[in-house]
């Protein structure tokens, strides 16, 4: 499949639940009722309310500056609007890159590390793994299989080991060996656990100590979790400043509407979003590619 009907699979069930309704509630006019009904169905898409008013004012502005009249019309303007909110400023990224990949349990922090190995040895950037995560069994070994898969090196220690150490090592050894990129896996952790989040923290610092290339802290989210993943991003962010966000789990869900939320509520950008299990099944985030497969 290529890399957009990809996409346009992945969101189809974000699509359907959305832009269906939209179809479903233009009567012939944009009028007052026609804009209720319009917020309505955006709010109910896991868009936030703060996103939704937003759309819904600039799609108003749009509609009336070229005078709309059909539904066609209208979904062009609808896009204009949506990719507005989309838009953040964002730096160019340099190399040799550490990126620190966060989030709570479950949400895909693993294979989208693999999958970015992918991407970025693609790119013909060389990659370095460390496995960050010693809190769980198995964990280092699940990042191994990634290595393997994607075909790059990866640093690791055994299980219950301090994760400060592992990373300090990893970035060690990507200086000696000039690596562009290293990404670095930690541990799920639930948001209310002080001692997880403290040891976060730590890495952090071993990073900021060690490290003088670039640095990035991207959180990944989960997008059949919906508006629950935005109070991740505030909780994290307190304890390391995100710099972008990757959102997994596309493919299963309704809830893509989440990054209008997302964007607007914290002004993060969206970096990457996972549609499927596999190691292809990461891309990097295009807004207008992303707001087309939903319209
Ligand atoms: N459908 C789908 N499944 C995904 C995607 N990303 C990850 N998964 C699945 O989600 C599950 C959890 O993925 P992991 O990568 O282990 O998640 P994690 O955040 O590392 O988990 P912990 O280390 O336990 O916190 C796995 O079964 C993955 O295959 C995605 O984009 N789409
Ligand atoms: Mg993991």
């Amino acid at each position: 499949m290529g890399f957009f009907s990809k996409i346009f699979a992945g969101l189809k069930k974000t699509k359907d639940a959305l832009f269906g309704k939209i179809s479903a509630i233009f009567h012939g006019e944009l009028d007052d009722e026609f804009f209720e009904d319009l917020e309505y169905s955006l709010i109910s898409s896991d868009i936030s309310v703060n996103a939704t008013t937003e759309i819904i004012d600039n799609v108003k502005k749009i509609s009336k500056k070229k005078k709309i009249k059909t539904i066609d019309e209208f979904k062009d303007a609808l896009r204009e609007a949506m990719a507005e909110i989309l838009e953040v400023e964002d730096e160019e990224e340099s190399y040799p890159c550490a990126y620190t990949i966060v989030g709570v349990n479950g949400v895909g922090k693993t294979t989208a590390i693999g999958k970015l190995s992918k991407n970025f040895k693609s790119l013909g950037k060389s990659v370095l793994m460390v496995a960050g995560d010693t809190f769980r069994a198995a964990a280092a070994d699940q990042l191994t299989e990634w290595s393997k898969r994607a075909g790059v090196r990866i640093v690791k220690y055994q299980e219950g080991a301090d994760p400060g150490a592992v990373v300090y090592d990893g970035l060690l050894s990507a200086k000696a060996k000039h690596e562009d990129v290293v990404l670095i896996d930690t541990a799920g952790r639930l948001q209310n656990k002080s001692n997880l989040m403290e040891e976060l923290k730590k890495i952090n610092k071993v990073i900021d100590k060690t490290w003088d290339g670039a640095r990035k802290n991207y959180i990944v989210l989960d997008a059949t979790t919906g508006q629950n993943a935005l109070s991740q991003v505030e909780i994290f962010n307190e304890i390391i400043p995100l710099d972008g966000i990757i959102l997994t789990k596309l493919d299963g869900t309704a809830k893509g509407g989440v990054v209008f939320s997302i964007v607007k509520d914290y002004n993060i950008p969206v970096k990457y979003i996972g549609i499927g299990e596999g190691i292809d099944d990461l891309q990097k985030f295009d807004a207008k590619a992303f707001i087309d497969s939903i319209i």
